[in-house]
């Protein structure tokens, strides 16, 4: 099979993005995502659901990533690949460090993010009659025992190994958002993680 473009290490450097969706959205993880790798980018941005997001992905939900001719969609998606195609913030797939971070990449998604999202739902997100602001207390004692877990297992300055990777991104993001939609406090030395990763 024939790929429909093939760009030169070269261009890579040069290769231009164009992310679709808010800052303040999950959008901000491929920003981050990029800023951190380097690579030159634009960004519309427009709200979730609206006409211009509906455009590049049919569920109206951002991020998306225009790239040449291809649109991505999903948040992680978009920063797997990209970490991948750049060799950065990232272990090489295939390897036993790849599975480890990739199971914390999806433990962040189910401890953290599916409970914030939940919480959205509840509060703005789906119609009013569906909503049972009630869960809310749940999801908040959810989030707690989540991030004393990650406390627990934070053993320097970043969440694998010495330096910088996508799970660093996903969590500071969802304890940013936690901080907006007024979740209970994280620990000190969580909340100094998260401060330090934003600096
Ligand atoms: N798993 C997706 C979730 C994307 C998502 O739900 N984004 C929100 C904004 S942060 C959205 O577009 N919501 C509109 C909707 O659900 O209709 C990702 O990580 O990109």
């Amino acid at each position: 099979m024939k790929p429909s473009r093939v760009i030169a290490p070269q261009e890579l450097a040069t290769h231009m993005y164009k992310v679709i969706g808010t800052t303040k959205s999950r959008t901000f993880r491929v920003l981050w995502t990029l800023a951190e790798i380097g690579a030159p980018f634009e960004q519309i941005a427009v709200a979730p659901r609206s006409e211009e997001a509906l455009r590049y992905n049919a569920s109206g939900k951002v991020p998306a990533l225009v790239d040449g001719d291809a649109v991505l969609t999903d948040s992680v998606a978009i920063m797997t690949y990209l970490a991948d195609k750049h060799g950065q913030l990232t272990a090489p797939a295939g390897t036993i460090a790849r599975a480890e971070q990739d199971a914390l990449t999806l433990w962040l998604i189910d401890e953290f993010d599916a409970i914030l999202w939940s919480a959205a739902k509840h509060s703005f997100v789906l119609p009013e009659e569906r909503r049972v602001p009630a869960v809310k207390e749940t999801l908040k004692w959810e989030f707690e025992r989540a991030a004393a877990q990650l406390s627990a297992r934070l053993q320097g300055p970043f969440l694998m190994d010495d330096a910088l990777s996508l799970p660093d991104i996903l969590a500071c993001h969802c304890l940013n958002w936690a901080i907006g939609a007024k979740f209970p406090r994280v620990d000190a030395k969580l909340f100094a993680y998260g401060k330090a990763l934003r600096a």
